[in-house]
């Protein structure tokens, strides 16, 4: 019987909270042998709701949720967690200007990340899908030294099962099949969604992604809008923001991070830069990773040709310019 695992989830008794606090005590997120212990976070206006997750999540019986901590203490929220789940953000409402919704998200990441910082588990694993995702990871790796780098990282999962879903969608093929879509940069509308090394497995081998689309005109135009557009797409729909999907998505992602790629395929995650396809360190920036052991790496040595490296850039651009943004709005 393995030891039980703290999960922290911020912003608990919101939309993906709902969804994904089941999804982690059922095993998805860290296997199905793993023993969870939740910590659920939000803030006074919502105790209430979050207590009521508590309730149900208690009353769903779940064999490998072994406690629920439900709390507006951050740092009871934080005490002894070994992954921690970053979702509460301050929303942008309407008439709002950016500065007032950059400077409230500053000041929540900058706090969480002490809290972190102090009470957390040493080689604690930080996963921020709060927007801006990842200059909020940037804001919590800069207030937590102590935290080492590799451990933060920021959700660009949701966009890379995107991609991978309309190349599955478009060639007909088990979206299983499809592997290796990259997500450069930004979690936002200039974010690249490249499929140059993408291939999908056949009967007959791996076969190119481009070869097998054959229509560059589609997948360098509206493939790419269409990635970047799904989130806007999924709220003029449902008049609210994905929530299953980015509860699934934040799963892959600490599932592959902890328990390792397979052979061959690689995901992309916000990760900080090492100066990798000349990307400025000093930002969490999308990139094509395998991992192994608990630790990520950036895949090397892939061919970037004109047309990728543009986009490549220009979300790196806007990632330096929310990064000055968010220090001029620091008090
Ligand atoms: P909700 O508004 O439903 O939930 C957010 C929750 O955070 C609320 O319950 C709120 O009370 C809580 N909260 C606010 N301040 C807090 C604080 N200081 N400490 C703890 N909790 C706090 O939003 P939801 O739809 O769940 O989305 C959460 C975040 O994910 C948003 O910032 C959203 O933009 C972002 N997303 C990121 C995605 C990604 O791929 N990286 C995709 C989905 C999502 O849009």
């Amino acid at each position: 019987e393995k030891e039980p695992l703290r999960v922290l989830i911020t912003g608990a008794a919101g939309q993906i909270g709902y969804a994904l606090a089941p999804m982690v005590a059922r095993g998805v997120m860290l296997g199905p042998d793993q023993p969870i212990i939740l910590h659920l976070l939000d803030i006074q206006p919502a105790a209430e709701v979050l207590n009521a997750v508590k309730m149900e999540l208690i009353d769903a019986a779940f064999p490998l949720l072994q406690g629920v901590i439900a709390t507006t203490d951050v740092v009871e929220a934080c005490m002894g967690v070994n992954i921690a789940i970053m979702v509460g953000g301050f929303p942008r409402k309407e008439g709002m200007e950016r500065k007032d919704v950059m400077s409230k998200n500053v000041e929540i990441y900058k706090a969480q990340a002490s809290a972190l910082e102090k009470h957390a588990v040493e080689n604690c694993k930080v996963l921020v899908v709060a927007n801006p995702a990842n200059t909020n990871a940037l804001i919590l790796k800069e207030f937590a030294p102590s935290i080492p780098e590799k451990n933060i990282t920021c959700l660009t999962r949701l966009d890379h099962n995107r991609a991978l879903a309309q190349i599955s969608e478009r060639l007909d093929v088990p979206v299983g099949d499809v592997k290796n879509v990259i997500i450069w940069g930004n979690h936002s509308s200039t974010q690249y969604p490249d499929v140059n090394h993408a291939t999908v497995t056949t009967g007959s081998g791996e076969k190119s992604v481009r070869q097998l689309v054959a229509d560059d005109q589609w997948l360098n135009n509206e493939f790419i809008t269409t990635v970047q557009q799904r989130g806007a797409a999924i709220i003029k729909a449902r008049k609210l923001s994905s929530a299953l999907s980015a509860a699934s998505a934040a799963c892959d992602h600490v599932h592959d991070w902890v328990l390792g790629t397979p052979k061959g395929t690689w995901v992309s995650m916000g990760v900080y830069s090492d100066g990798s396809y000349g990307i400025q360190p000093g930002l969490i920036y999308s990139f094509p990773v395998t991992c192994e052991k608990g630790e990520w790496s950036i895949v090397k040595g892939l061919k970037i040709e004109e047309f990728s490296r543009k986009k490549m850039d220009a979300t790196a651009k806007e990632l330096m310019d929310e990064k000055s943004f968010a220090y001029s709005c620091l008090k």
